[in-house]
């Protein structure tokens, strides 16, 4: 039977990719985000392109209990959850340290950090307890290293680098894997969101080079999925080939 797969933050950019990746290949998938009629629009393209089931589950991940209320509410046979991609995530504001926004610090930490532990906690059982289960977690190269002005960001992309590291220490008695894939710079509404709908200052992060595409990124979240059961990619960094790290650009 093919897999089941969650994907928090399926309205945008890496995770409405690596959903339609995975539905593609014939997974039944579940996409979530706050965004009901880009959901509903997915799951019913995906269920007519790729004649796979699909199902929207439209909650904010910083709310514990539309998280929880939300996997209650699938039907039993969908909570056999394969792999879990936490993937809904932003970086809000871009200010130094001192003049940040508090408010910026705690969307960034309410949902990086706090949501991926809440949707976690709901389904970390459901796969302990069938001894089964892929954990796939969006980090970013901002979990290794912190640039000026990526302060919160990068502190709550470093706290997702250090939750993938216990998950694989504390679910490997159930064979349970887990992947972190941090990329580098890629064209979504990452930096929309970032400058809060600024679309001049959005476009030029992605101005005079090649950025990965969503589908990049996609495309080795599905591979990490297709090795057999005795081989887990444990971290994963991919950048556009211009991008060494976050300070190293040939641009
Ligand atoms: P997008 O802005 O394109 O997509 C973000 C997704 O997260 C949307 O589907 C959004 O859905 C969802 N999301 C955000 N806040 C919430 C919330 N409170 N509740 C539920 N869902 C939420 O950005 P990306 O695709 O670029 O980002 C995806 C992940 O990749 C993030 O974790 C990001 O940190 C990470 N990343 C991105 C990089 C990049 O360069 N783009 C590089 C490295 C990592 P909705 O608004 O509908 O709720
Ligand atoms: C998003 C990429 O380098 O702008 O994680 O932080 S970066």
């Amino acid at each position: 039977m093919k897999k089941q797969v969650l994907v928090t933050g399926a309205t945008a950019g890496i995770g409405a990719a690596i959903a339609d990746r995975f539905a593609k290949e014939g997974c039944r998938v579940i996409v979530t985000g706050r965004r009901k009629e880009r959901l509903d629009a997915m799951t019913e393209r995906i269920k007519h392109e790729y004649q796979v089931e699909a199902i929207a589950l439209n909650f904010d991940i910083r709310e514990r209990q539309e998280v929880e209320d939300a996997i209650d509410s699938l039907p039993q046979e969908w909570k056999n959850i394969d792999v879990l991609i936490n993937n809904a995530g932003l970086a809000a504001g871009l200010d130094p340290i001192h003049e940040a926004k508090i408010e910026d610090w705690e969307q960034m930490i309410d949902t990086n950090v706090k949501g991926l532990l809440y949707i976690s906690r709901k389904i970390m059982p459901l796969m302990t307890g069938r001894k089964k289960g892929h954990i796939i977690n969006i980090g970013s190269i901002a979990g290794k290293q912190t640039y000026p002005k990526g302060h919160v960001y990068c502190a709550s992309k470093h706290a997702v680098d250090s939750l993938s590291k216990a998950m694989r220490t504390d679910l490997l008695p159930y064979g349970i894997r887990v992947t972190q894939i941090r990329p580098g710079l890629v064209e979504t509404e990452f930096s929309l969101v970032r400058f809060k709908g600024d679309e001049e200052k959005a476009s030029k992060a992605y101005e005079g080079y090649q950025p990965l595409k969503p589908e990049d990124v996609a495309d080795v979240a599905y591979y990490a999925t297709t090795l057999p059961d005795h081989v887990t990619l444990n971290d994963i960094e991919i950048t556009p080939t211009v991008q060494a790290n976050s300070f190293i650009k040939n641009i």
